[in-house]
């Protein structure tokens, strides 16, 4: 079989679709080889002094794993020097990282999530980076963190890397969704996984049941109801996995379809939900919604929402299209 590399799939996108300028062309392979740094950061573990905690906080009063902060600066530092780039984000840092003056500034933004499922890095189970791609509005000179406040069906491209027994990065740049591997022996990506299509149907939920006690009636129903099985309201018995990374359960939900949830909660109503709009919500929002799945805040269209700030949390339902429309339903009524 011809491999076809991630170069070769950009070049005739770009061709076919018209939706891959080269500047684009070139974060997408930048950001793809930051992914490949800190995939071999992570398959080193405790040979590479990686693990562990940086003794340090986040913006959001996280502890930062080493491994969060080691891959925050792989990416800063591959993104800088290209001229892509007007400014960055990062679920690690609490302000915008403009483009230093050293470098010539570009028309694009990139947001990441460097190190995403940080409770697994220390026992070895998948975790990933996730990105999204804004345009810089026009005539930016100075970018601040308004010019980031853009729904996120304005993202141009969007994707994750996920760090298990095989490294893959999923891409999309609005024309379906397309999956790539990490051959570690050449050091490139491989188009293995064309079209990604999320099965409308499903049998198969994930969800943290640990915080079961908090949630708001809608969810409660919602999954009473699959818990109810067979002869329940569903009809059909449900199966549930919840890995606690983010990119390994949206990942599994693109190849077998399933619905992800991260509600908001009755715990603290100033926070909406644990999981951040920009940085995780809106670009799996629009992978999920490129493979024909659907994703929702429990009211509304995710890539609707207009971002209030950069740090922002929102609830999430993502994942097959009648199972995140049946929980959207339960929240309306
Ligand atoms: P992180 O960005 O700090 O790693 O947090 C996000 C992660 C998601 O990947 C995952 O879905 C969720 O947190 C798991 O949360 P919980 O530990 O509450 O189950
Ligand atoms: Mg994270």
């Amino acid at each position: 079989m011809k491999r076809v590399s991630l170069t070769q799939y950009l070049v005739e996108e770009q061709r076919l679709h018209n939706n891959i300028p080269a500047s684009l062309r070139l974060l997408i392979e930048v950001v793809a080889r930051a992914c490949k740094t800190i995939s071999h950061s992570v398959g080193k573990g405790a040979l590479g002094d990686i693990l562990g905690s940086a003794n340090t906080e986040n913006i959001q009063g996280e502890v930062q794993k080493k491994l969060d902060v080691i891959s925050n600066e792989i990416l800063l530092e591959a993104n800088e020097w290209g001229g892509h780039l007007a400014a960055m984000a990062s679920e690690e840092m609490e302000s915008i990282h403009p483009i230093p003056n050293r470098y010539p500034m570009g028309e694009y933004m990139l947001l990441f999530d460097p190190l995403d499922g940080s409770s697994n890095i220390d026992v070895n189970v998948s975790i990933g980076t996730i990105f999204s791609v804004l345009k810089a509005p026009e005539g930016m000179t100075a970018p601040t963190e308004a010019d980031f406040m853009q729904a996120g069906s304005k993202q141009v491209a969007a994707g994750y890397a996920v760090y298990g027994p095989q490294t893959m990065l999923v891409l999309t740049t609005g024309a379906g969704v397309n999956c790539f591997t990490l051959d570690r022996e050449m050091g490139s990506w491989v188009l293995t996984q064309k079209d990604m299509q999320i099965p409308e149907e499903t049998k198969e939920f994930a969800i943290n049941m640990s915080n079961q006690r908090h949630w708001y009636p809608p969810v409660t129903r919602y999954v009473d109801e699959m818990l109810a099985g067979k002869t329940g309201p569903r009809g059909k018995d449900f199966n549930m996995r919840w890995i606690a990374s983010m990119v390994a359960d949206v990942h599994r939900i693109l190849n077998r379809g399933g619905i992800f949830m991260y509600p908001a909660d009755q715990r603290d109503p100033s926070q909406p939900g644990k999981l951040r709009l920009m940085y995780e919500a809106n670009p799996m929002a629009f992978i999920v919604e490129q493979a024909g799945g659907a994703a929702t805040d429990g009211k509304q269209r995710i890539l609707d929402i207009a971002p209030q700030k950069l740090h922002q949390r929102v609830p999430v339902f993502l994942g097959s299209k009648s199972e995140v429309e049946c929980v959207t339903a339960y929240h309306q009524e």
